[in-house]
């Protein structure tokens, strides 16, 4: 089966191409600074909004229809897998990122959902071998199921922490399965709306303790990716604790974890934070902790976490600049949390999306070096 038919492998073409399925900035091979255009960029598709999103938005339904959709939620989540690695190889992309629920249906129980996940990412690792395609980083969604709605590591209720913790305990076993290099925790509703019903420091010890087990379980298990936690400052939450860089890094000493977690700064996070991303950049570089990046773009005029792919070539161009100072990213590396419009309806428009993402980027490591 063919999930993206008519277009083949995307080439590098140059600014003169008129092929819309073209890099015209992206050269995997081309030497910028004595380092291939690919080993500065390190690209990586997200799989929650690339394969797994359906067009939904807070004022209605899906509007995608895919081709991958099969009979039951186990045929889809396999066919999902074919398409996903498809897209990857046609758009020349090497690394990838999810989250649980993006590959696996939940089912009924912890437990039928780890057996999904064991089937799935059996799955990814034939398909990871077939190809060369490496996991950037995967992570547990511990905001989305209702058991969350007031936290998981910040939860008031000691079995839904344990339930957090069971998830990221399994998210590790998979990171090792398919030799991950970074594992990332953003707190998508670890954080409050008033101060009148929450106990802010039992919270942040709490999250601490959560983020030390986690780093114990990797050493127990012998397979230490690079922790990285995203920062956001709001949505879902009024106050989402990792507010910025800067806040989750006074956290992070605080609570003795420095040493062993780096941040993934993104974008529409920064501008939301009323940052500019090289600003976040710059003050991750500040205390050593610069580590990954999620790639996208605000819409100013929303003012939501809108996840629009990167277009803005000066944004671009200052982060690039971050990065060369920094030395690169690796082990992290440029993920595209980034979306379709849900009027593009077309799933070639995935591969333009991206080709529009990798040559904006492209375009700034060149103009920053
Ligand atoms: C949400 C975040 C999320 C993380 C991974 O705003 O960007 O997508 O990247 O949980
Ligand atoms: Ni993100
Ligand atoms: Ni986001």
């Amino acid at each position: 089966m063919i999930y993206f038919p008519g277009v083949d492998k995307i080439e590098y073409e140059g600014k003169s191409t008129d092929n819309m399925f073209a890099f015209r900035h992206y050269n995997p091979e081309e030497y910028v600074l004595g380092k291939k255009m690919k080993d500065h960029l390190r690209f990586a598709v997200a799989y929650w909004h690339t394969i797994t999103y359906e067009g939904a938005d807070q004022f209605g339904v899906g509007t995608f229809h895919r081709n991958w959709y099969g009979s039951t939620p186990m045929e889809t989540a396999k066919n999902r897998v074919d398409a996903f690695f498809e897209l990857l190889t046609k758009l020349q992309v090497e690394y990838f990122c999810f989250h649980d629920v993006d590959i696996a249906p939940q089912g009924n129980s912890l437990k039928e959902f780890f057996d999904n996940l064991d089937e799935i990412t059996d799955l990814i690792k034939e398909k990871m071998d077939e190809t060369g395609i490496k996991l950037l980083w995967n992570t547990a969604n511990m905001f989305s199921h209702p058991r969350y709605m007031n936290g998981a590591a910040t939860s008031n209720e000691a079995d839904v922490y344990a339930c957090a913790a069971a998830q990221v305990k399994k998210g590790l076993d998979i990171n090792k399965k398919l030799s991950g290099e970074n594992y990332v925790f953003w707190g998508g509703r670890e954080g409050y709306e008033s101060l009148l019903n929450t106990n802010l420091e039992l919270e942040q010890q709490n999250i601490a303790k959560f983020f030390h087990m986690a780093v114990e379980y990797a050493e127990k298990i012998g397979h230490k990716p690079q922790f990285l936690i995203e920062p956001k400052p709001k949505e879902p939450t009024t106050h989402q604790y990792d507010y910025d860089a800067a806040t989750t890094v006074a956290f992070l000493q605080k609570y003795d974890l420095i040493q062993d977690f780096k941040l993934n700064l993104e974008g529409n996070h920064a501008t939301l934070a009323g940052h500019t991303f090289d600003h976040e950049l710059a003050i991750a570089r500040l205390y050593n902790v610069l580590g990954s990046i999620d790639a996208n773009h605000d819409e100013k005029i929303l003012g939501w976490d809108t996840d629009e792919f990167p277009h803005d070539l000066l944004t671009a161009t200052l982060a690039m600049y971050q990065i060369l100072e920094n030395g690169g990213l690796e082990p992290g590396g440029i993920n595209f949390d980034a979306k379709l419009r849900r009027t593009s309806i077309e799933p070639n428009d995935l591969l333009l999306g991206h080709i529009l993402g990798m040559d904006t980027f492209a375009r700034g490591l060149k103009a920053a070096a």
